[in-house]
């Protein structure tokens, strides 16, 4: 067993998962290669791994990568993957989503999970819209947006995902786009490494619904900025500034070394509820072995 796993390790293929009903060109599929390549860079084994995802083309992602996952309900991916993260700290908890998911129904949970600094990998695939319900306006779709449900424009003010985080708490901020695989990938890598709250948001054109926030229109418009920052603010000002200039801030905007979550609950990174449960659940089986050899 020690052999095939030491052997399929060594091959990216290991990831590999069901086949993709994405459509062509979706800007998910960089992301999907982005975390594969990251898994594999860093020997990440897909057996000590788990992918929570909510609902959403975006959150199909786990049915295309070989690991341990969780298909979960609309927007409550962060509250699963924080109980799979207390249950088994061993895990490697990765969740993914998209921003309807994840800014929308589960904007809440955001908050809270960065301000926890829970240990777990968050990465969104922000497509600016609701892809799978077929293009409603989403939290990051820019005002005056026009669609089915929006014909007069979205009245509705667009938040900024990086800067909510960063000012809830999260010690990891970046922001990534899927057509740049390679500066992704370096984001994920370093997302893995880092102990705490680890939130990318990634701009991932959806390229059915969603043609004005093109590849074309991402290259053009993002600016890469000179972090991680040494201090929440500046980089909270940084970002901030790029926006009034009229570009998309991308880059790992903050890193913080701090106790994460589990650290602070039980005082150790290698405790396990599942494993305490096995061994009681074996003392348990000590005790009822008594109880019959003892009847005997
Ligand atoms: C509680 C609940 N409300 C609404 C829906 C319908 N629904 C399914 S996916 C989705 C939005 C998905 O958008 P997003 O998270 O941005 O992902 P994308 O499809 O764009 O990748 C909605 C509203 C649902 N499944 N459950
Ligand atoms: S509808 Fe958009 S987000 Fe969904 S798979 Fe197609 S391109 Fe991707």
């Amino acid at each position: 067993m020690e052999k095939i796993l030491d052997f399929e390790i060594k091959n990216i293929k290991i990831y590999e998962g069901k086949k993709s009903t994405w459509c062509p060109g979706c800007g998910d599929f960089g992301v999907l290669t982005a975390l594969k390549q990251a898994l594999f860079e860093l020997g990440i084994s897909p057996f000590d791994t788990v992918i929570v995802s909510g609902i959403g083309c975006s959150s199909k992602l786990p049915d295309y990568i070989n690991a341990n996952a969780f298909h979960t309900i609309h927007g409550r991916l962060l509250a699963v993957a924080t109980g799979v993260k207390l249950a088994n700290q061993k895990l490697n908890v990765i969740v993914t989503g998209g921003d309807g998911d994840g800014y929308g129904i589960g904007g809440n949970h955001l908050i809270h999970a960065a301000r926890r600094n829970i240990n777990i990998k968050y990465i969104v695939m922000n497509n600016e819209i609701y892809a799978l319900t077929k293009g409603q306006v989403s939290p990051t779709s820019p005002y005056g947006f026009v669609r089915g449900t929006t014909p007069y424009g979205s009245k509705d003010r667009p938040i900024e995902p990086c800067l909510l985080s960063l000012s809830a708490g999260a010690t990891f901020v970046a922001r990534g786009f899927s057509g740049d695989i390679k500066s992704l990938k370096e984001y994920i890598k370093a997302a893995l490494k880092h102990k705490g709250f680890s939130h990318i948001d990634v701009l991932s054109p959806c390229v059915t619904y969603n043609e004005e926030y093109s590849y074309d229109y991402f290259r053009e418009n993002i600016e890469l900025l000179d972090g991680p920052y040494s201090s929440r603010e500046e980089a909270i000002s940084s970002i901030i500034n790029t926006w009034k200039k009229g570009k998309i801030p991308v880059g790992i905007f903050y890193i913080e070394e701090s106790n994460h979550y589990e650290l602070s609950l039980f005082g150790s990174e290698d405790y396990s509820i599942v494993e305490e449960f096995k061994k009681q659940r074996e003392l348990k089986k000590e005790e009822i072995l008594e109880l019959i050899f003892d009847k005997k």
